[in-house]
């Protein structure tokens, strides 16, 4: 059955294939730790008779045959990217219950009828090309050639030369696309990365929604000027551009609805010197709510802000939308599943939405999913003190045994 020792000895195992030891996972799309990572679990897969293998845009699967080939997968899992210097929990944690329950179907010697998948996503996080969610779009709705080429890391890498240089064809990503109906149901565990459960004692949240998401980025322009020469109204400062919009983000967030949040998380400033009025700005923009007419609405409040402060400013701006995602609601029936898994198994289990993007929010255009919680401490995510207890791990893993054998028979 589920061992807690296997999980922990996978998540301390995952934890160490970072790019910034002693703070924190930093584990990006494509890059050597990320191979570490993937040699790990390959040859944890393998060790369990699962046929490896990867798609077209570097989504790592271990298949378990079922007694119809053709059937549709029960597909199961989540993403080993992060965030930098996030935790060792943030996607590894649905990971490794995936592979933890693939070893147990093992164990037991349970043949399913359907196939079953245990699925390794990266670039979930957005965290080195901007666009996250990337290997579940690949899956449903493909890449273009357009986010392939245009999109770029810090070096300056774009997304296809960094698949490139990890031994994967760019120009073949769009093979990725999973037909309609070949996957029956999509099943994320994932750390709450909230405090809602820790705070009611509860060991499992039942995702009943996730929030849609738009990612943005937007570039400010004015002009470079002597700092100690040019007088004050014949600037063209785009970091005060910029730092005005950024303020209205926050209040029109504050203000747009009880569940609506707005975020700007990364912020590059040229030419960067202390002597030189700003000429660029480039900011990400995140915002998030449950109905996609709220995030409409901010969208549209936003844009009206960015227009009024660069027209008064003389500035000029473009908006880059890197990410649209609507919000979703999780199956039905697999909260069935899993609620009497919980009951059966006496596990406190609350339903409750998801404020985090996932994996499933898109997979959901593909097939039915479920996304199930652990308790995150303190809330904390996205960061080193990023901790969730290996046997809450285990007890999420237990339930999602039960809804797979439910699933796949
Ligand atoms: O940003 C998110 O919500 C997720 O952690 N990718
Ligand atoms: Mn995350
Ligand atoms: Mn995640």
């Amino acid at each position: 059955m589920i061992k807690v020792e296997r999980i922990r000895k996978d998540l301390e195992t995952l934890a160490r294939f970072t790019a910034t030891p002693g703070k924190g996972v930093t584990r990006m799309a494509f890059t050597p730790e990320e191979r570490q990572a993937r040699d790990y679990l390959e040859q944890e897969m393998r060790s369990i008779g699962l046929e490896v293998y990867t798609d077209a845009a570097g989504n790592l699967f271990g298949r378990r045959a079922g007694r119809e080939p053709g059937a549709p997968v029960v597909m199961l899992g989540s993403h080993i990217d992060s965030v930098k210097s996030g935790g060792p929990f943030d996607g590894a944690a649905g990971v490794v219950a995936a592979l933890e329950i693939a070893r147990a179907l093992q164990e037991l010697g349970k043949e399913t009828v359907h196939p079953i998948e245990v699925v390794v996503m990266t670039e979930e996080e957005g965290a080195r090309f901007g666009s996250g969610l990337y290997g579940s779009r690949a899956m449903v709705d493909g890449i273009s050639p357009e986010e392939m080429t245009g999109t770029f890391d810090e070096e300056g890498i774009s997304k296809a030369e960094a698949m490139r240089a990890f031994g994967l064809d760019p120009d073949r990503v769009r093979e990725a696309v999973r037909k309609p109906g070949s996957v029956k149901a999509f099943l994320e565990l994932h750390i709450e990365q909230g405090p809602i459960l820790e705070a009611a004692g509860t060991k499992i949240g039942i995702v009943e929604s996730i929030v849609g998401i738009k990612t943005i980025f937007v570039t400010i322009n004015g002009s470079a000027d002597h700092a100690g020469t040019t007088p004050m109204p014949m600037r063209r400062d785009a970091l005060v551009g910029a730092s005005q919009v950024i303020t209205a983000i926050n209040r029109i967030a504050r203000e747009a609805g009880e569940n609506t949040v707005g975020t700007v998380g990364m912020l590059q400033v040229k030419p960067g010197s202390s002597n030189v009025v700003p000429a660029e700005v480039k900011f990400s923009i995140d915002f998030r709510d449950g109905k996609n007419e709220v995030i409409e609405r901010v969208e549209r409040e936003i844009k009206k802000e960015l227009a009024a402060v660069c027209e008064a400013a003389n500035l000029t701006y473009t908006w880059e939308e890197a990410l649209a995602v609507p919000p979703v609601a999780t199956e039905p029936k697999i909260i069935d599943i899993v609620a009497e898994a919980a009951r059966r198994r006496n596990i406190s289990y609350r339903l409750m939405p998801s404020g985090a993007g996932h994996d499933a929010m898109v997979m959901a255009r593909l097939a039915p999913v479920g996304l199930l919680f652990v308790p995150s401490r303190g809330g904390k995510s996205h960061c080193p003190e990023e901790w969730t207890d290996y046997e809450d791990i285990a007890l999420g893993a237990e339930l999602y045994l039960d809804a797979v054998l439910a699933l796949a028979q």
